[in-house]
């Protein structure tokens, strides 16, 4: 990975970041992202689009989010997969995801959190602290949603630094509830009208919900490239084009994506891969990993293992289901965003036994071996609901292993040692 040729320093420090703290950021992602993908074997050549994206992280992006709103768009920054970008893209607004995967500043931090506060949280907390991120620096308005206690607290923190706009996401799934949800959406509406300065109308929102659709289709292609033996793309690099669709330019991103889901089905075809054909086979469920994450999958795979696929909010969670494209006014588009995101099957949810059928369901198509359960530690609600996550997949037959860890890199060779016994078991 490369060091960007444009000298990016007058547009950071227009941006108001803290240059010295940004640099010492910006000097370890290229270390660990050579580490954990470019020593990989096999890659498909798509793959070359994503070392592109990763070497401008901080350059190009930013300064395509820059002449957007010079050119009088919107930034929109968000936390969790409940926010519709459709929503946003409709009002002339780039959506980016802030959810941070490096510890940062995280003695500032803690000095407003309790330090038994989950990684995502303090991480996010930490980049804003010590504005290290352009994408959270570059927003107008930042989405959070009330989905676990952290989030919701720690936004009243992070109101009193940036603009918050919270939408109350219910925390079942009856028939009130939808309603409370809807009522939500259309609050989301009125704030980003007034933000942006524009109304949403049937035609704005009916093409927004049509290019993040082509954006999940387009993931889709790829993942199910993920059901075959040998498998043609790892683990580590599907995350990584997950991680990336939540803040590079939509139609671009699709278009690459399809590639590589074309490269991968000629893979398939002639029977190529990137691990062999007998080694074990994983599927990852837990909590979100954001750039630069990559830990886990890094570990799995230098074992022997391969992910083929993730019950994850980046992954499966994130792609898997789409809005539907039939209504032709606005409240039949707000309705059909508002069951859409419903959909989704988060552990802030009670009950949520849908998540537990999507993870042997999932298992069970991509050909599983095993499961690895990876959540971040003090995340009450995926951690307890690790447990209902366990029983299901030994009734199912599947074995799991279960990993509750943080953004550090403390843990990884005992994480490692864990991993590679859990491998054996399953050969
Ligand atoms: S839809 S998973 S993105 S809330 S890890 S901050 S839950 S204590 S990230 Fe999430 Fe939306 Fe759910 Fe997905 Fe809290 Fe847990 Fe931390 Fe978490």
């Amino acid at each position: 990975m490369n060091q960007p040729a444009t000298d990016y320093r007058p547009m950071w420090t227009a941006l108001g970041l803290d240059l010295e703290g940004h640099d010492a950021l910006l000097s370890a992602i290229p270390v660990l992202y050579h580490d954990a993908y470019l020593t990989q074997t096999s890659r498909p050549e798509g793959m070359g689009y994503f070392d592109f994206v990763m070497s401008e992280i901080h350059g190009l992006r930013i300064k395509e989010l820059v002449d957007h709103k010079a050119a009088g768009g919107t930034v929109v920054g968000t936390f969790c997969l409940y926010v519709p970008e459709e929503i946003i893209r409709a009002l002339g607004g780039q959506c980016v995801g802030l959810c941070a995967g490096a510890e940062w500043a995280y003695g500032e931090v803690e000095r407003i959190l309790p330090q038994n506060t989950c990684a995502l949280i303090k991480s996010f907390m930490g980049f804003k602290l010590g504005k290290v991120c352009p994408y959270a620096e570059a927003c107008d308005l930042v989405v959070g949603e009330t989905t676990c206690d952290g989030k919701k607290k720690a936004y009243e923190l992070l109101g009193e630094l940036a603009p918050v706009h919270v939408m109350e996401l219910p925390q079942m799934k009856r028939p009130e509830d939808r309603v409370l949800w809807r009522t939500e959406i259309e609050r989301l509406v009125t704030r980003l009208e007034e933000v942006s300065g524009r109304k949403l109308t049937a035609e704005n929102l009916a093409r927004a919900i049509k290019e993040v659709n082509d954006k999940r289709r387009a993931l889709q292609r790829l993942n199910a490239a993920r059901k075959a033996s040998p498998v043609p793309i790892s683990g580590k690099d599907a995350l990584l084009a997950v991680q990336v669709a939540f803040y590079d330019d939509v139609p671009r991103f699709t278009a690459m994506v399809n590639k590589i889901a074309d490269e991968l089905e000629a893979r398939v075809a002639a029977g190529e891969g990137v691990a062999p054909a007998n080694a074990p086979r994983v599927l990852v469920t837990g909590t979100p990993m954001s750039v630069p994450n990559w830990k886990v999958y890094d570990v799995i795979e230098k074992a022997g293992g391969v992910v083929v696929m993730e019950e994850m909010c980046t992954g499966s969670r994130y792609y898997s289901k789409l809005v539907d494209e039939s209504p032709r006014d606005t409240a039949g588009m707000l309705d059909a965003l508002t069951d859409k995101y419903l959909d989704i099957n988060c552990a802030c949810f009670t009950p949520n036994t849908a998540r537990l059928d999507d993870v042997i369901r999932l298992a069970n198509e991509y050909h599983a071996d095993g499961i690895v359960q990876c959540d971040l530690q003090f995340c009450t609600p995926y951690q307890i609901e690790a447990t209902s996550v366990g029983r299901a997949a030994q009734a199912a037959g599947l074995p799991t292993l279960r990993i509750d860890t943080d953004y550090s890199a403390n843990d990884i060779g005992q994480l490692s040692t864990r991993v590679e016994a859990f491998l054996e078991m399953l050969e």
